[in-house]
């Protein structure tokens, strides 16, 4: 109830952007009137201002074939000289693109320069492996610089980069790379991660076992770890070997602006991961324009920080392709924000001086928790703008992130987007709109979306309903690698050329947005994607099990936590005499098979599962249950008595 009554208190609440903010910033009103009179006019202009074209297009978007969009299509560019040679080239070679802080504490600052350079000789090794344009890569690092070289090298030959979170399983590795097909995976030894080296290798080694396609030839492997690594001479590479010896020198090609860029993987309502696509020119000026007009981005002065990893989509448009294309200096950091002490974050901003922060609500409420003395131990004065992604933030923690991180007067942007959007769809301008806490308030400049009933029909008001992309966007997925069905099936099906994006919002009468959390069967983690069904069947994977059903519920720091309900076998269930031991054993084998970002909070081991006539299993009850609730309504199930049953055992 607490959240309602938030919701009451701090919708009257309005922040005014002040006037010396206004007065510098970046965004402007006129954008919202300009792309309201010519939408297509507005991005093609951005893509020629924000972007370094070596074939100008000529056509701004073919839609002749929903939903398979073509933007910009007879242009072309290089990402990668987009992000860093054309700097280099304006004589912004010396400003420092990446002030990279390892968890240990060693730290790297890498010029535009130096990257070019770096990236330049990655590409020559890539081509020197026989990866030429359309290959799929593979890159499973921890967050070095070597990650964001080897996206922007192999974004530089015109290869697909396949980034895959370095918290996922060999299992979950695997399949990403035989749904790719990936030809080259590059790695490291390990990584640091809470005060300990977490070994990559040798996943790589175990998904290439699992790999049923056979069809990577190399690993390219960083040193980072200095833990012990299995060899295959055939097949693996170290980097300072190959790469630190290859030439500097590559001329780089221009590929069509449609040129795939990348496949990232994402939880989807079935078991099984989509690999989202994203393409070149249309993904690189959203990224860019929201980068530098969400984030008021003066270049020249700012030191930017987005927490992400690049093993998610925000790594992708707003640690590496955003800020790369705008010629920003950003500090990257390799750990957890607790390592060595819990005022790690907060001593990286002091330590770099940064000005804007980029991070999740999930990170803010675990500072809560912690208190305001651990941040104000450091000077946070440098910060002027502040900004959230992943999950709803709830006003409590936005006023906090506003007061206790930023001073109590700089702005504060929720931005709402996703994987499938590749660059922010709704969020507040800077220095342009009144900011309210807790609402990510209206869509971008050049962005369309509504609010729709199940058929489709314009929701005005509170009630809400289904949250809608109207028009297509530059940075709008191209597909789902290798399932042009699933695609139309899973975001257009349902509203016909309207984009269905799974997430439940309602418009207040100022017009500004509240999003209400997803409305299928995905839940978000610390504002990470997972998917029921994934778990679930990960969870009957076990040879204890015999039927699970997970549900996300509500947790104070991760927004949502796993909460799995599980039947044990007839046949197992005398030899499990320990309940809460095989229940650890089911979480243990979960974060085996898929992540530890996918461990349930709690498995509760159960007879039953509390089904309908036609055999659903009814969530919403489960979900009551893990969250502590009186249960709702029973009467549409097969035995009404199951639910009482349930509770009984949980308790
Ligand atoms: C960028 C990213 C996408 C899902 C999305 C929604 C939730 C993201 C949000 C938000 C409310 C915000 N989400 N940002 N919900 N307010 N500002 O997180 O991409 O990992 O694909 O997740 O995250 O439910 O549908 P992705």
């Amino acid at each position: 109830m607490t959240v309602q009554i938030d919701h009451a208190l701090e919708e009257i609440r309005r922040f005014r952007p002040s006037p010396e903010f206004a007065a510098q910033a970046v965004a402007e009103e006129r954008l919202y009137e300009e792309a309201a009179a010519d939408r297509l006019g507005f991005w093609a202009d951005q893509a020629r201002s924000l972007l370094t074209w070596e074939k100008p297009f000529t056509q701004t978007l073919d839609w002749t074939n929903p939903p398979f969009a073509k933007w910009f299509a007879d242009g072309e560019l290089n990402v990668a000289v987009n992000c860093l040679d054309r700097h280099v080239a304006a004589g912004l070679g010396e400003r420092v693109a990446i002030h990279w802080e390892g968890e240990p504490g060693d730290s790297r600052s890498i010029t535009y320069a130096e990257l070019t350079d770096e990236v330049k000789r990655a590409a020559n090794t890539l081509e020197g492996l026989g990866v030429k344009q359309g290959d799929r890569v593979a890159i499973y690092l921890p967050m070095i610089p070597e990650a964001v070289v080897s996206m922007l090298a192999v974004a530089r030959i015109g290869a697909i980069h396949s980034v895959v979170f370095g918290g996922f399983s060999a299992d979950s590795l695997a399949s990403r790379i035989d749904d790719a097909e990936a030809s080259v995976v590059i790695t490291a030894d390990g990584g640091y991660r809470k005060g300990r080296v977490f070994p990559l290798k040798p996943v790589v080694d175990e998904a290439l076992e699992k790999a049923e396609g056979g069809t990577v030839r190399n690993v390219l492997v960083v040193k980072r770890g200095e833990n012990e690594v299995a060899w295959n001479a055939d097949r693996d590479l170290w980097w300072h070997e190959s790469v630190a010896t290859a030439s500097a020198e590559h001329d780089a090609q221009a590929f069509d602006a449609e040129n795939p860029l990348f496949i990232l993987y994402t939880s989807g309502t079935t078991g099984k991961p989509k690999g989202i696509l994203h393409t070149s020119g249309g993904y690189l000026t959203q990224a860019a324009f929201t980068h530098k007009n969400v984030f008021d981005l003066h270049a020249e002065r700012d030191v930017y920080w987005c927490t992400a990893d690049v093993g998610w989509i925000t790594g992708h448009s707003y640690v590496v392709y955003g800020p790369l294309a705008n010629g920003a200096t950003q500090v990257l950091y390799e750990g957890t924000p607790d390592t060595p002490h819990p005022g790690r974050w907060w001593e990286i901003v002091e330590k770099y001086g940064v000005t804007i922060l980029y991070t999740a609500p999930t990170a803010i409420r675990s500072f809560m928790k912690l208190g305001r003395q651990i941040p104000h131990a450091f000077n946070l004065r440098t910060l002027r703008l502040l900004g959230s992604v992943g999950e709803p933030i709830n006003p409590e923690a936005w006023i906090w992130y506003r007061h206790v991180i930023g001073g109590g007067s700089i702005p504060v942007v929720d931005t709402w987007w996703q994987t499938e959007t590749g660059a922010i769809m709704i969020s507040a301008l800077p220095g342009v709109t009144d900011l309210k806490p807790g609402s990510a308030q209206v869509a971008v400049p050049g962005i369309s979306v509504d609010i729709l009933d199940d058929d489709g029909n314009h929701v005005e008001g509170e009630g809400g309903g289904l949250l809608t992309i109207t028009e297509p966007w530059p940075s709008m997925l191209r597909g789902i690698w290798g399932d042009p069905e699933r695609f139309k099936e899973t975001y257009w099906e349902k509203f016909g050329d309207k984009y269905f994006a799974g997430d439940g919002a309602r418009r207040d009468e100022d017009g500004d947005i509240w999003l209400l959390g997803r409305v299928d069967d995905v839940m978000n983690v610390s504002g990470h994607r997972l998917s029921t069904a994934e778990i679930e069947s990960s969870l009957v994977a076990h040879p204890w099990t015999a039927e699970a059903a997970v549900v996300g519920a509500a947790d104070e720091t991760t927004g949502q936590a796993v909460v799995a309900f599980v039947i044990l076998k007839a046949s197992q269930a005398d030899q499990v005499t320990d309940v809460s031991a095989a229940a650890d054993e089911l979480r243990k084998h979960v974060a085996t098979q898929i992540g530890a970002i996918a461990r349930p909070r709690q498995v509760f081991i159960v007879n039953e599962l509390p089904k309908t006539r036609s055999g659903k299993i009814m969530r919403r009850l489960l979900r009551d249950l893990a969250e502590g609730r009186q249960v709702g309504d029973t009467t549409t199930l097969a035995d009404t008595s199951v639910m009482t049953a349930i509770t009984a055992q949980v308790q």
